[in-house]
């Protein structure tokens, strides 16, 4: 089972749309393993977005992802990382369709509304960087398989 990393920009809570987000991921079948509100602070959002650092948009960026409160997720599935990125959308938004998250909720790329891991090992590096070990849950749907 993969784990994945979703962090629902200040947008979400600021529009009021984060419970309708969250529900696409759960109606996917993807399972919440750990989730919490918190504000991100500048040295956290620095490291989540360090690859960023030399372009333009990283200072815009930072300013963005800690001016309020995020909620941060993660969910657990059979490919959860590619089923994730596809439920966002591309990261522009002028590439997004609608159905996407990216494609219904965002107008400019800056706050495009989500973030989402890209692969394996920044799943790995950026479920350290939000959870300790005891917030994440596991938990047992049983012998039904549901999705
Ligand atoms: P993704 O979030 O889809 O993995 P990245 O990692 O390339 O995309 O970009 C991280 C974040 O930086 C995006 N979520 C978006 O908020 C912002 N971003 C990316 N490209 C641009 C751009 N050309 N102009 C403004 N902001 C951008």
């Amino acid at each position: 089972m993969e784990k994945t990393l979703v962090l629902l920009k200040p947008g979400c809570l600021q529009r009021r749309i984060a419970g309708e987000i969250i529900h696409r991921f759960e109606r996917k079948g993807l399972k919440i393993i750990a989730l919490k509100m918190i504000q991100m602070d500048r040295l956290t959002a620095e490291t989540h977005y360090a690859e960023h650092r030399e372009k333009a948009f990283y200072g815009p960026l930072v300013e963005y992802i800690t001016s309020g409160p995020i909620i941060a997720l993660l969910l657990e599935g059979e490919e959860a990382i590619s089923i994730v990125r596809r439920l966002a959308g591309p990261t522009s938004v002028d590439d997004a369709c609608p159905g996407t998250i990216r494609g219904d909720y965002a107008a400019r790329t800056r706050l495009n509304i989500v973030h989402a891991s890209d692969s394996p090992a920044s799943a790995e590096r950026e479920c350290a960087l939000f959870f300790r070990p005891g917030e994440v849950y596991v938990w047992e749907d049983g012998n039904q398989i549901w999705f």
